[in-house]
C-alpha cells in the first residue's frame, strides 16, 4: 500500500459526541488534521474537540448533510476523510481509503462490518441493503451507503452534492455513479458506539425512518 505524507483533513459531524470524541481524535492517523463540525452540540462538544487538538466549525443548519458540507468548504488539503464522530468507527481505518484514492480512485469507501449483534439495528441495515441494490442497479459496486470515506476535495466539490440533511450519503454515491467515477470499497469495523453518547441518527426506528425518507427524496 502507498502512503504519502501529504496532509489529509478529516471532517468529523458532530452532534453531542463530547464523551467519544477524545478517543476518536487520539485516534487519528499522523499527518491527519481534525476539522470538527458542530451543530448546536450542548454537552460541551467544542470545547472538548478544541482541547483534543481539532479545528472546530459551527454550522447554524441541522443536518448531516450541512454539517459534512461545511467541513469539506474549510479543508485545503488534497484528499479529504469523512468519519462519524460517535466512536463507531476507527480513524486508522481511513488510512487505506486514502492510499485508495491516491492510487487513483476517485472516492473509497467503508463497508461496515459490525464487530458484534445489535451494533447496526435491523431496521438501518434493511434499509441500507435496500439503498444499496438500488445503487448496483446503476452500476456502482457498493453493498454499503457509508459514513467514512474519501475523496479529492476538488472533486467533490465539483460533483456538487445538495442535500443537506441525511440523504447526502446516498446523494454523493447516485452523483460519483452518474459521473462515472471509479468507486472503491473496504471493509471497515463497525463498533458501539462510544459509551455515554446517543443515537441521532439510524438507532432508532424514527431516526431510521427519517434518514430513508430522506434518501429516497435524494432518488426521485
Ligand atoms: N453536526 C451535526 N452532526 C450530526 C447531526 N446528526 C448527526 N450528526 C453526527 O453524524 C454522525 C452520525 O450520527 P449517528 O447518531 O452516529 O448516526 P448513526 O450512526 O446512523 O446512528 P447510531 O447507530 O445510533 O450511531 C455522528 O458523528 C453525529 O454526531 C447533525 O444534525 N449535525
Ligand atoms: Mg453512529
Amino acid at each position: 500500500m502507498t502512503t504519502s505524507t501529504a496532509p489529509v483533513d478529516v471532517v468529523l459531524p458532530c452532534l453531542d459526541e463530547a464523551a467519544a470524541l477524545p478517543g476518536v481524535l487520539a485516534a487519528l492517523p499522523a499527518g491527519y488534521r481534525a476539522i470538527v463540525v458542530d451543530n448546536g452540540s450542548t454537552d460541551g462538544s467544542p470545547d472538548v474537540a478544541t482541547a483534543h487538538g481539532a479545528t472546530v466549525v459551527h454550522e447554524p443548519r441541522k443536518g448531516y448533510g450541512a454539517a459534512v458540507h461545511t467541513g469539506l468548504t474549510h479543508a485545503s488539503a488534497g484528499i479529504v476523510c469523512f468519519l462519524d464522530a460517535d466512536g463507531s468507527l476507527d480513524p486508522a481505518e481511513l488510512v487505506p481509503l486514502v492510499a485508495a484514492v491516491e492510487a487513483g480512485a476517485h472516492l473509497a469507501v467503508g463497508r461496515r462490518v459490525p464487530v458484534s449483534r445489535g451494533v447496526w439495528p435491523w431496521h438501518a441495515r434493511a434499509g441500507n441493503r435496500v439503498l444499496a441494490t438500488i445503487l448496483r442497479r446503476r452500476g456502482l459496486p457498493v453493498s454499503d451507503i457509508a459514513p467514512a470515506r474519501a475523496v479529492r476535495r476538488t472533486d467533490l466539490l465539483a460533483l456538487g452534492v445538495r442535500d443537506r440533511a441525511f440523504g447526502y450519503p446516498l446523494e454523493l454515491l447516485v452523483r460519483a455513479a452518474d459521473a462515472g467515477w471509479t468507486v472503491v470499497e473496504h471493509d471497515v469495523a463497525y463498533r458501539p458506539r462510544a459509551v455515554g453518547t446517543r443515537s441521532k441518527v439510524s438507532g432508532s426506528v424514527r431516526g431510521t425512518a427519517r434518514a430513508v425518507r430522506d434518501m429516497a427524496a435524494v432518488l426521485r
